[in-house]
């Protein structure tokens, strides 16, 4: 299909933005002053004018193998064709049973399970779920308390802001859960500032959870929730040695260790999934977005088969786990994921995402010492940049930023509070990273 730019304007200048709550945003700074997009291609935005803008984060840390790819397309196209909605409870469509077999290849140790859902929020939700029940199963159902992290982001499901730990979440959206407890954040300017990669000190805040299990009982615990990189509350890299640590600690007393990989998962670390770059089997991993390169809603939790088996027993009529969405598997999300999984393998792009890691962190640090300019840290083809924040109000800086980056220098950047996060397609190129790193300086010094 091919429009033409009337088109295109017509379709994307609606005369009454009213009718959209728009979700994660500032609506009526918005709507004053809209930033639009009407196609991508690779490493661009397009503008309804037709003004470039560069991704510098991937959409939303989703399309690692740059936008509108022919063969992802394509793959959606026939699968749209060819059969558009299968029930997936009780009913299956073989490609389903293809990808989960080859996300599960991908994933460390015996993560040989896949349960796919439809966002990270429902992959969060899916895995907290399947841990309780976990420990029905196997008679141990008094483990109800799950233990987060302090600046944990894990979608916006009543499971994930509750083991989450996001401020707004809290003083909104009430109570929350109950039985819930949190680790602390791994994050100190003072010993951390500008670190490229894992930062050496901070692994001891891992002994915490010790301190959680003295005061709970570990009889009462059932599973620990981290993301290996906190990524949307400002991107803080694992300290060496942390999540080790949390692993041996989880042994030790017998609780699930559930990595939430929906920003990690496929390539953003250089890895399929963060599991591998650290050397740590989790019980579950959560993803989502990058698994299709963001094309079709889709997510999942991948689970140990020693979890899985758990389940099943008892008459074979009856279902197992009490859990699933309508959506789960969707034929379209299935033939985008083959397809974009077949992009990864062929352009070998996680291995790419390792060899660029040294020149993107080169091309980042080299900000330092730009006004407000309080922290870099990188990690990965990940990247943020701590801001100063204005005296008339915290995150204006940041917002203004994302503003002037879009409106102005023509680049797209994630904001998270005075933070500038960078995540680009994994097929960015090395003068690309040297047009990001430029187009961050000037955006840095536009916003002084
Ligand atoms: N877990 C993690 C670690 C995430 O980063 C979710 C779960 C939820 O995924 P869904 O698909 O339900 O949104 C996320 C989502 C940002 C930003 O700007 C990050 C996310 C979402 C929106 C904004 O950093 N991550």
């Amino acid at each position: 299909m091919s429009l033409d730019l009337a088109d295109l304007h017509a379709a994307s200048a609606p005369n009454d933005l009213d009718a959209l709550w728009m979700p994660f945003t500032a609506n009526r700074a918005f709507k004053k002053n809209p930033r639009m997009i009407a196609r991508a291609k690779d490493m661009h935005y397009f503008t309804p004018e037709g003004r470039a803008v560069l991704d510098g984060a991937a959409g939303l840390w989703c399309c690692n193998a740059g936008h509108n790819r022919r063969e992802i397309v394509d793959a959606i196209k026939t699968r749209a064709e060819t059969l558009d909605f299968v029930p997936h409870f009780q009913f299956g469509h073989p490609e389903v049973f293809t990808l989960a077999s080859r996300i599960a290849s991908m994933a460390p140790g015996d993560l040989d399970t896949v349960f796919f859902c439809n966002s990270g929020s429902e992959a969060v939700d899916t895995a907290l779920k399947i841990a309780l029940a976990y420990w029905n199963v196997s008679g141990q159902g008094q483990k109800t308390r799950l233990i987060g992290r302090e600046r944990g982001y894990h979608g916006v499901g009543f499971g994930g802001i509750s083991v989450g730990g996001i401020v707004p979440n809290r003083k909104f959206f009430g109570t929350l859960l109950a039985g819930v407890d949190h680790l602390p954040h791994t994050y100190n300017r003072q010993e951390q500032a500008f670190t490229k990669g894992e930062p050496e000190w901070g692994a001891h805040l891992a002994d915490k959870l010790e301190d959680i299990v003295a005061l709970h009982d570990a009889s009462t615990i059932a599973a620990v929730i981290v993301e290996p990189m906190a990524g949307s509350t400002g991107v803080l890299p694992p300290p060496k040695g942390y999540l080790k640590r949390l692993r041996e600690i989880c042994d030790r007393h017998n609780i699930l260790l559930i990595f939430d990989e929906v920003i990690s998962g496929f390539g953003r670390l250089g890895f399929a999934f963060a599991a591998e770059r650290y050397g740590v089997v989790p019980d579950m991993i959560t993803f989502a977005k990058a698994v299709n390169s963001g094309t079709v809603p889709m997510g999942g939790v991948l689970i140990r088969k020693s979890i899985h088996d758990a389940f099943m027993k008892g008459p074979e009529h009856v279902i197992e786990l009490f859990h699933g969405y309508t959506y789960s598997g969707h034929p379209l999300a299935v033939a985008a994921a083959q397809a974009t999984l077949d992009l990864y393998r062929d352009e070998d792009l996680f291995a790419r995402a390792r060899r660029l890691e040294p020149v993107w962190a080169d091309a980042i640090h080299g900000l330092k010492g730009l006004p407000n300019v309080l922290d870099i840290r990188t990690l990965g083809l990940v990247a943020a940049v701590d801001l100063a924040p204005r005296a008339d109000g915290a995150g204006k800086r940041a917002f203004e930023a994302m503003e002037r980056g879009f409106h102005d220098i023509g680049m797209m950047v994630r904001i998270t509070g005075d933070t500038i996060a960078l995540t680009p397609p994994l097929v960015i190129s090395e003068e690309q990273i040297d047009e990001v790193a430029d187009k961050l300086g000037r955006i840095i010094r536009a916003v002084a």
